[in-house]
């Protein structure tokens, strides 16, 4: 007669070889997991020349300030940048910077980000009016447009954004999380809250009505939003004048950005 734990142990042989084989079999869907519950996948969205390219430098701790310093950052990238941010606990996010409006590869990008791909969450920047305007070719010297011009087409642009976004949150059963990122906070120091009120869901404003409609759309208990200026490079190494804002608060700005980010992926 065998014994209850030899008969134990067989069970148990089997339940691991059963157990490993089903864990083979499922692996690569296992692993996809993995990446995406420690490297979530952001789409950094907004009109060309708010910032989108720096603050994803920045957010992914790549070098770009040097670049730009030296003249030869493009503002206005035609192409899906790719940038990914480790931390020591092989943790962080996969960025996916999508090209603003005028780029022919724009569609194909959204599309990817928000439907072939869909992202796990969304940084939409604006600048509140700051757009650096992009120069016609063959033109010198910066492009001109006025600030409500500049607004205008940030509302514009992000109507489509919107539209992608409450597509792909009705579509899946986990929640996506969105964050407006304000930016360059540091030339409008003095009227950073006002900037965000104008940005936030329930404010009345055209941007706030527009949030309005894309929860209302997407259900709100499956989008959640976060309105946070930032600034992705300093006002002045120690900007004595106080309507600007010192290397210093923009780092603490950032920092909370990150941190707000980090919740919201469950790093923290
Ligand atoms: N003052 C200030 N300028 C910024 C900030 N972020 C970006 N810029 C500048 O705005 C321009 C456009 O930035 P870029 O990241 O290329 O915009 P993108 O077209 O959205 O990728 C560049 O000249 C940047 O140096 C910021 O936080 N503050
Ligand atoms: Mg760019």
């Amino acid at each position: 007669m065998q014994s209850p734990l030899r008969h134990g142990r067989a069970a148990l042989g089997t339940t691991i070889a059963g157990g490993a084989l089903a864990a083979l079999s499922q692996a690569p869907e296992r692993a996809s997991r993995l990446l995406r519950h420690r490297y979530p996948t952001v789409a950094v969205t907004g009109m060309t020349g708010v910032g989108k390219t720096r603050l994803a430098d920045r957010l992914s701790r790549r070098a770009s300030a040097q670049a730009a310093e030296q003249g030869t950052a493009d503002v206005g990238s035609a192409v899906m940048e790719r940038r990914t941010r480790r931390d020591a606990r092989l943790r962080g996010y996969r960025f996916r910077v999508v090209p603003g409006e005028n780029a022919a590869t724009r569609l194909g990008a959204l599309d990817e980000v928000f439907h072939d791909e869909p992202v796990d969450g969304v940084l939409h920047v604006v600048a509140n009016g700051h757009a650096t305007p992009r120069r016609t070719a063959g033109t010198t010297g910066t492009g001109v447009a006025t600030r409500e011009e500049q607004l205008a087409a940030e509302l514009e642009d992000w109507s489509i954004t919107a539209h992608r976004i409450a597509s792909m949150a009705v579509r899946r059963d986990r929640p996506t999380w969105l964050i407006i990122a304000v930016t360059k906070a540091d030339l409008f120091a003095d009227d950073v809250e006002a900037a965000v009120d104008y940005y936030s869901p329930g404010s009345g404003s055209p941007f706030g009505d527009k949030l309005d409609e894309l929860r209302a759309l997407a259900g709100g208990a499956k989008l959640s939003i976060d309105v946070l200026p930032v600034c992705a490079q300093g006002g002045g190494k120690k900007s004595t004048d106080p309507s600007r804002l010192t290397d210093k608060e923009c780092t603490e700005l950032l920092a909370r950005l990150e941190l707000r980010m980090a919740q919201l992926s469950g790093h923290v």
